[in-house]
């Protein structure tokens, strides 16, 4: 077998990194589209990921995929491009209904209308936020691959239609089209307008005496909270199995923000956090997801998927992370 090539959407994002890393390492060759005329992302991505070709082309700009596909060929196509902030997307729901609805057509219809049906795999990166986490919906032993859908967002609406439209073109043209429904994963990579990383951030500042204190929104939703590095393995082993199928990767575990404050401020010796917590109603929703509980049995059996680092893990990982990060740009 000649040497694989994969094509990845949102490739400048956390998940995007954490994938092209993983397949450079197993000698993939790796296509990924980057947006914008001047997009600031492309000279940081080549720095750090030399070997990948970058493609300039937009979700909502349907030849240009199409024409990324053509340069690519790929023997793999991961889409994890989208408008991802479920905040932002009450803001901006057409843009949403757009980019994370419609650019998942846009994908399908390129692999599709280039002859490439049979010859190329699709990932779609679904989530855990179409369930909604409402009262009435929640299963005991965590959502599955069978659990009903209530998406409670212009976002999570949106990847439902993603969801939809890919287990429809698997089974109208056979594609081998596969949807990861992934929790909450975190890391190192992932972007500041998340309460993870935006709590790792000032906790290694409030550490270092930058700043003292951080307004979040509301604290007690609960979320099913994973490392991302686990989780792009088991997009990959999804890709890899011998028919496609619909998987949900979670860690079992749920645990508030309050949970993951308590955890972030511990790292760096602080017992109390609220003295460093100020409420700012910016950063609440129109309509929360109250609580996320994912069961991945199903990935675990099948794929033999396992997720390595815990919620402790994570947590101190990302403070750590910030701390060093913070401390070597101060003294550069
Ligand atoms: P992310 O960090 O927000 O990255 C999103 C990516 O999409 C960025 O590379 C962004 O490009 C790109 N993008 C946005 N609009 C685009 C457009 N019109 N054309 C082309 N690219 C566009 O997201 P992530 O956390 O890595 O997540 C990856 C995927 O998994 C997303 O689809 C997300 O919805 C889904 N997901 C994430 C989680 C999670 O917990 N992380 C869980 C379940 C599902 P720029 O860099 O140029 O903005
Ligand atoms: O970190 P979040 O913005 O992530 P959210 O909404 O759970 O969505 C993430 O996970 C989904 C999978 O379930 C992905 F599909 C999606 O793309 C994204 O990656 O917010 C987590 C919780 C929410 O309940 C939010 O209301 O934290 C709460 N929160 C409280 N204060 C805050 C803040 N969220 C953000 N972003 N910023 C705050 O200041």
């Amino acid at each position: 077998m000649g040497q694989r090539s994969a094509l990845i959407t949102g490739i400048t994002g956390q998940d995007g990194g954490h994938l092209a890393q993983l397949l450079l390492e197993q000698d993939y060759q790796v296509f990924g589209v980057i947006r914008g005329q001047s997009n600031v992302k492309k000279s940081e991505f080549l720095d750090e990921y030399p070997n990948v070709t970058l493609i300039e082309a937009d979700l909502l700009d349907s030849a240009s995929i199409i024409r990324a596909v053509e340069q690519a060929d790929p023997d793999e196509f991961y889409n994890l491009a989208a408008i991802s902030h479920v905040g932002y997307s009450f803001k901006n729901p057409t843009l949403t209904l757009d980019t994370t609805a419609g650019g998942v057509l846009n994908c399908l219809e390129a692999i599709r209308l280039t002859g490439r049906g049979s010859s190329t795999r699709f990932y779609q990166a679904s989530t855990s936020e179409m369930y909604g986490g409402l009262d009435y919906n929640r299963p005991g032993l965590g959502y599955d691959e069978h659990s009903p859908f209530h998406p409670r967002s212009p976002y999570g609406v949106a990847k439902l239609y993603g969801h939809w439209i890919t287990k429809n073109f698997r089974e109208s043209y056979g594609m081998f089209a596969s949807c990861g429904i992934l929790f909450n994963h975190e890391g190192e990579r992932r972007g500041l307008e998340f309460v993870t990383r935006k709590i790792s951030n000032a906790v290694a500042r409030i550490s270092l005496g930058l700043q003292d204190h951080v307004e979040l929104g509301d604290l007690w939703p609960k979320r099913d909270w994973g490392y991302a590095g686990d989780y792009v393995r088991g997009m990959w082993q999804m890709m890899q199995h011998s028919e496609p199928d619909d998987f949900v990767l979670a860690t079992g575990e749920t645990h508030s923000i309050e949970d993951f404050l308590s955890q972030a401020f511990n790292a760096i010796g602080v017992d109390d956090w609220h003295p460093y917590v100020r409420r700012n109603e910016a950063f609440t929703r129109p309509a929360e997801v109250d609580i996320l509980l994912g069961n991945p049995a199903k990935a675990e059996d099948v794929l033999g998927w396992k997720r390595e680092v815990d919620f402790a893990g994570l947590v101190s990982r990302m403070v750590a992370h910030d701390i060093s990060l913070l401390d070597g740009n101060r003294s550069s």
